[in-house]
């Protein structure tokens, strides 16, 4: 556990795991997790979902992208905080296909990396499939520095490596009757434990408009830390969009599809009252359970103040000119 010392605004780790732990107290009133596991009708081992999971990893892969990194820094996005350590971030994750704590960490490992196929289509030029290795080898990879602000409160900064998303939508040539950019992650149950969970709808789904996808901060991860990304954070290839809540930031991505309708994405679907579609960081609009006013710096005992759209907006406030009437920020 990373916070010693609870200062009195915050919410206690137990009431911030928002995200699921909440919807499964609401869903499953009164039942304790061995109780509602029981009632699934789910053995100790397959409820690693609910309690996390400790089972031995599988031997790493082989990653031919390895010598691609580290990659070139582009100096324009620069930190107002320290870069949260290595260590840190590798420890304490949200990545519910392996669980709903943060110590999914050695489940992880069971996702296989290879091959990985990225499949692009919807409303396209031409639908294609290509592999990671070959899409690493067609886009230029550079690093940045940027901060990630989770909707549970918390904050870090970090070193991530990929492709700016802009450049892969050029790639990838949208039709121009394309409004928004669907991003899946992976369905594998029989190595993701929490993808048996029927508390979610499977895969887990994201998306950004064609506007805030063609912003120059959207981000294709490949990397982080100047290596290939760990599978705890989602590689091989995952979202970065630092002005908007983590959960956004979809981890393991197996398909992009343009497509006209917002999708609808997993948060949103499993708690409609806490979770949108935009999900713009703002301090001043609170979770309906918790303040969104300052953040817990991971890694730290130290909280500090919540900036709108993260810091970031210079970069994407005129994104919502004309969407004021929608729910912006949660
Ligand atoms: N596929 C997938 N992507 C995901 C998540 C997840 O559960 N599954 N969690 C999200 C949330 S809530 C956050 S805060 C970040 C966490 O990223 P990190 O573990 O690399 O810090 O990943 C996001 N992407
Ligand atoms: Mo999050």
């Amino acid at each position: 556990m990373l916070i010693k010392r609870t200062p009195s605004w915050a919410i206690r780790e137990s009431e911030a795991t928002p995200e699921a732990v909440a919807l499964g107290r609401r869903r499953f009133v009164g039942a304790a997790a061995a109780g509602v596991a029981a009632a699934l009708g789910a053995s100790k081992a397959e409820a690693g979902w609910l309690f996390g999971s400790d089972e031995p990893a599988a031997p790493p892969e082989k990653d031919p992208t390895a010598g691609l990194y580290p990659v070139k820094r582009n100096e324009a996005y620069a930190l107002d905080r320290p870069v949260t350590p290595e260590s840190v971030n590798l420890g304490y994750n949200n990545f519910y296909e392996f669980g709903t704590t943060k110590y999914i960490a050695s489940a992880a490992q069971k996702l296989p990396l290879r091959p990985w196929t990225l499949r692009v289509g919807g409303l396209v030029e031409t639908p294609r499939e290509v592999g990671i290795d070959d899409l690493l080898k067609a886009l230029p990879l550079e690093e940045r520095l940027y901060r990630h602000r989770c909707v549970e409160a918390w904050g870090m900064a970090l070193p991530w490596s990929g492709v700016p998303l802009k450049s892969f939508v050029e790639w990838a040539k949208p039709l121009g009757s394309a409004k928004y950019v669907k991003l899946t992650a992976f369905l594998k149950p029989e190595v993701a434990s929490g993808q048996r969970s029927p508390l979610f709808e499977w895969p887990y789904v994201e998306g950004l408009s064609i506007a805030e996808a063609t912003n120059e901060l959207a981000f294709l991860a490949t990397g982080a830390y100047g290596k290939p990304l760990s599978k705890q954070m989602g590689a091989p290839i995952r979202l970065v969009a630092p002005w908007k809540y983590g959960f956004k930031s979809v981890k393991s991505i197996v398909s992009v599809d343009f497509v006209e309708e917002m999708p609808r994405t997993l948060w949103a679907a499993a708690g409609p009252s806490e979770y949108g579609f935009w999900a713009n960081v703002n301090p001043r609009v609170d979770h309906p359970r918790w303040s969104q006013a300052r953040e817990r710096v991971l890694g730290t005992d130290e909280t500090r103040p919540t900036l709108l759209f993260n810091g970031y907006g210079e970069q994407v406030a005129g994104l919502y000119k004309g969407l004021e009437g929608q729910k912006l920020y949660m």
